[in-house]
């Protein structure tokens, strides 16, 4: 298998993508709920997983496609050469913003992940890896994470979680949040993810996320020496929903024993 070829082949569909979603907002965007009123879909969202399927299809037919709108195949297992698609992260965003939204795509083999990607659409910023061999945020590479004390850490965290809640101990989150130097909340998780990955944010968690959501993002994670897990500090399912936390590798630990109490 040729990763540089496959590698090319990823960019030059996830830029076309772009463009494409760029382009939609010059006509209609349908807004439909999904699971509950906060949980938005758009025809953008389900037409650009149909374009990456077209395309993934054309290209080798043996490829697998989990994509968030679940117009590939369902997938039990990460056998073979699978995709991990979404299409558009941050569809609130996409839609009452016209910013702050990602594509995202991870290529795994027999569940290695190999080619990981982040694209922040409106900004045409392109966050990659390719596994073993380091990342990028367009052409500058990006480096290992330089270790630091909590105290200077800037983390990416929900409002949600400091009020009281069903998932975690909402105490141990305002403790977090009061030991830091600042909190941040962008609401597209490849974005947070991008952002720790080039040193932006130094830790970002979420109580549920989904193997799209965190796909591409976890390869660029490996790549830079960041770590990411559930909050369990077990590595995070790429088959169903879990907690999830990446941080640099100097407060990772720290974060997850201390301030994470889950219920
Ligand atoms: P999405 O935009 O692709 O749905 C903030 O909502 C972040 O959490 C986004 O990255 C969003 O991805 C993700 N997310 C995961 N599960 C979600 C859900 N059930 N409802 C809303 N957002 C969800
Ligand atoms: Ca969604
Ligand atoms: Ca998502
Ligand atoms: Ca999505």
């Amino acid at each position: 298998m040729d990763l540089r070829e496959i590698d090319q082949f990823a960019k030059d569909i996830i830029f076309e993508a772009g463009k494409r979603i760029r382009d939609a907002f010059s006509y209609d965007i349908k807004v439909e709920t999904k699971a509950d009123a906060n949980d938005l879909v758009t025809n953008i969202d389900r037409e650009t997983e149909l374009f990456f399927i077209d395309k993934i299809k054309a290209f080798n037919p043996n490829h697998k496609i989990l994509g968030e709108e679940g117009m590939g195949e369902g997938i039990e297992s990460l056998d073979g050469s699978v995709w991990i698609i979404d299409p558009i992260d941050g569809t609130m965003n996409f839609v009452k913003q016209h910013r702050h939204f990602m594509i995202t795509i991870g290529f795994f083999v027999d569940g290695i992940g190999k080619l990981g990607y982040i694209l922040d659409v409106m900004r045409e910023d392109l966050f990659y890896a390719i596994e073993g061999e380091g990342a990028w945020y367009n052409d500058s590479p990006l480096r290992r994470l330089n270790p630091l004390p909590l105290e200077e850490a800037v983390i990416g965290i929900n409002a949600s979680w400091i009020a009281p809640n069903r998932r975690v101990n909402h105490e141990k989150m305002i403790e977090l949040v009061h030991k830091v130097r600042g909190t941040r909340s962008y609401g597209s998780a490849a974005m947070e993810i991008a952002f720790v990955v080039s040193g932006k944010l130094d830790a970002y968690i979420s109580m549920r996320l989904s193997p799209w959501d965190i796909g591409g993002g976890t390869i660029i994670a490996k790549e830079v020496g960041a770590i990411a897990t559930n909050l369990k500090g077990e590595p995070s399912s790429l088959l169903a929903q879990d907690t999830f936390i990446i941080a640099n590798p100097s407060i990772h630990q720290e974060i997850l024993k201390n301030y994470i109490e889950e219920k």
